[in-house]
């Protein structure tokens, strides 16, 4: 006969996980606009950190963007280096010191417009780092450009009447790029627009951290994070018009895994 589980015992977990709602690497509020996905991305980003117990050899490389002012509120190393150049900094950071677990934070413009040849060719050397890209599909920063993930159709402050193949080019997969790169251990596509997304994502997050400490080369983690101010709709709208536009262009899962483990 299996044991009467005793009832009266006080909710000691529940209570922690509310007391500690805030994880203890954030230090102090962002700034960010209400409805951005970006907080939500960081959160996933330093509870992995955490959960994997390598705070103390993180050592984040972070670019420019909204982002960019969480180095003031992460309780990580950080240095910030030139726009799109994280993962050349990175590569360096990691060489160095090949003990440390080194992540860059970088946006869409940052990677995908200014950075494009840094993080193709971090992939293509096969360097022990892991990338995590925030996908909003603006310049989000400067006042909501259009960039190089910007879907077909998504309206911008420089593409009014919405983004036009033939005026403004197409939108560049750089995850789906990367997984095609030998040398690359991990790539995978998450979203924050959902609480199984959130889930999913930070489990795509702790793969490519445990592919970087396993040796196993490269590793990207493309996030799709919520920008209602450079998407033009409310912050409430913000996760369903994610899933209409950038969701569907961009697909959710993983891409290449190495550790044989799939998500
Ligand atoms: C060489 C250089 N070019 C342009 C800028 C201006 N700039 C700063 S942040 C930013 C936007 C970055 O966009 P993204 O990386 O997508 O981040 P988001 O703000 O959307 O989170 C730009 C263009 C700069 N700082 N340096
Ligand atoms: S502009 Fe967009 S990316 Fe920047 S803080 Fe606001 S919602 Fe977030
Ligand atoms: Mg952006």
């Amino acid at each position: 006969m299996s044991e009467v589980i005793a009832t009266d015992r006080p909710p000691e977990g529940a209570a922690d996980r509310v007391a500690e709602f805030r994880p203890s690497l954030i230090v102090g509020e962002h700034s960010l606009c209400p409805g951005c996905g970006e907080p939500v991305a960081l959160r996933i980003l330093l509870e992995t950190l955490q959960e994997l117990g390598i705070v103390e050899r993180a050592i984040g490389v972070v670019g420019h963007g909204c982002y960019g002012s969480f180095v003031r509120i992460m309780d990580v190393d950080v240095l910030q280096c030139l726009h799109g150049r994280a993962p050349a900094c990175a590569t360096g950071i990691k060489r160095v010191q090949p003990a440390a677990a080194v992540f860059t934070l970088q946006g869409d413009g940052d990677m995908v417009s200014e950075g494009l040849a840094e993080v193709l060719h971090a992939a293509a050397r096969g360097e022990n780092i892991t990338c995590i890209l925030l996908n909003n599909g603006v310049f989000g920063d400067t006042g909501g450009q259009q960039t190089a993930t910007t879907v077909l159709g998504q309206r911008t402050k420089t593409s009014l009447d919405g983004r036009d193949p033939v005026s403004h080019g197409h939108p560049i997969r750089i995850a789906d790029i990367v997984a095609g790169i030998d040398g690359v251990g991990y790539v995978a596509r998450g979203t924050v627009g959902t609480a199984r997304g959130v889930a999913r994502t930070k489990r795509m997050v702790r793969s490519a951290l445990e592919t970087q400490l396993a040796g196993k080369g490269f590793s990207l983690v493309e996030i799709l994070t919520m920008c209602p101010t450079g998407w033009f709709v409310g912050a409430p709208q913000g996760p369903d018009y994610m899933e209409q536009s950038m969701a569907r262009a961009y697909a959710p899962g993983e891409l290449r895994v190495s550790l044989g483990d799939e998500r």
